[in-house]
């Protein structure tokens, strides 16, 4: 069975990887990802460019029937030395993604440029949709500043790069993006960040289950899946074939990574269940993956990928 991918001439012999955020913020959970052999990649946690803490605790929480996840970390990470000297010095066959938040223009821009002007070979993903730090909207849904940014980097940066994307809900709002998106040369759009500000209530004290934000936080797991396959469907017929989609969101079995495949993703993440499961999850994930394959006749998933079929 044939389960590999490609882009921007990087080779991936598995689909899944980490989302970023989970499981990836110090080496030795970005090691645990790559260890596993069902991993085609790792991509780090998201780097600002000086270590953070994030927000208070609690900010991360588990819905109770299996539905999935709120959070508002707030970015915690070691800053973007630490993520440079890893991904740099990490001795691995896999590709690694270098995912950058900036809080500003200029902190994407100096980090970019750091990048740039550095020895690392991967894949960068700038992260325009972290929802949860107080203050700062998500940039994707300026139009005029993503395509300001997108300008400036372009100007100077060579490396392959791609952005992750806040879900869009509405279909013009998918040609607007679409449209900026389609003016830069991309390596790969990612698609979905956490939906963002969701607010869950615990039934029995009536309180809301996480602190920043006064409960309000980023949800992910399989309450986003649909949300997160009409983002990868809707990008994939919109952009230039060129770009590469990376599907994320309500992955939680094979189906949802064939379900994403069938929308047109190349790669695909595992966020909250990710965080639930831990990394044997994607040995569970590829054998179920490979299973409904197996069952619907096909060798590899290139007959599947973008092949989703609509009522006529
Ligand atoms: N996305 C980012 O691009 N950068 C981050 O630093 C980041 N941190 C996250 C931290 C947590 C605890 C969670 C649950 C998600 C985070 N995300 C971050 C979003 C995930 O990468 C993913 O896009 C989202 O959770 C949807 O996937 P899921 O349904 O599999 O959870």
């Amino acid at each position: 069975m044939n389960l590999t991918a490609n882009i921007a001439g990087f080779n991936f012999d598995h689909i899944l990887l980490n989302a970023a955020g989970v499981v990836c913020q110090t080496s030795d959970e970005l090691d645990s990802v790559l260890a596993s052999d069902y991993t085609g990649a790792v991509v780090t946690k998201s780097a600002t460019p000086s270590l953070r803490p994030g927000n208070v605790s609690p900010r991360y929480h588990e819905l109770t029937n299996g539905l999935g996840t709120i959070n508002s970390m707030g970015l915690p990470n070691e800053g973007f030395d630490y993520y440079m000297d890893y991904v740099t010095q990490k001795q691995t066959d896999k590709p690694i993604f270098f995912s950058v938040a900036g809080l500003s223009k200029q902190e994407n821009l100096d980090m970019l440029h750091k990048i740039e002007e550095s020895e690392f070979n991967g894949l960068v993903e700038l992260n325009l949709s972290c929802p949860n730090v107080p203050g700062k909207p998500q940039t994707a849904y300026d139009s005029e500043t993503t395509e300001e940014i997108l300008t400036e980097v372009f100007s100077f940066f060579t490396k392959p790069l791609g952005v992750k994307l806040p879900p869009y809900f509405d279909i013009v709002h998918f040609d607007n993006i679409a449209n900026i998106l389609n003016k830069f040369p991309l390596a790969f759009v990612n698609a979905i960040n956490s939906i963002g500000n969701g607010l869950v209530i615990d039934e029995e004290t009536d309180t809301v289950v996480i602190k920043p934000k006064g409960g309000f936080g980023g949800v992910g797991g399989p309450i986003v899946k649909a949300t997160a396959l009409a983002n990868v469907r809707a990008l994939r017929q919109r952009l230039n074939p060129s770009i590469k989609m990376v599907g994320t969101g309500g992955v939680t079995s094979g189906r949802d990574v064939y379900e994403h495949v069938l929308c047109g993703a190349d790669l695909v993440e595992v966020g909250s269940q990710l965080a639930i499961e831990g990394t044997s999850v994607f040995e569970r994930l590829e054998k179920e993956l490979a299973a409904i394959l197996t069952e619907k006749g096909y060798n590899s998933l290139d007959e599947v990928r973008g092949q989703l079929k609509i009522i006529e």
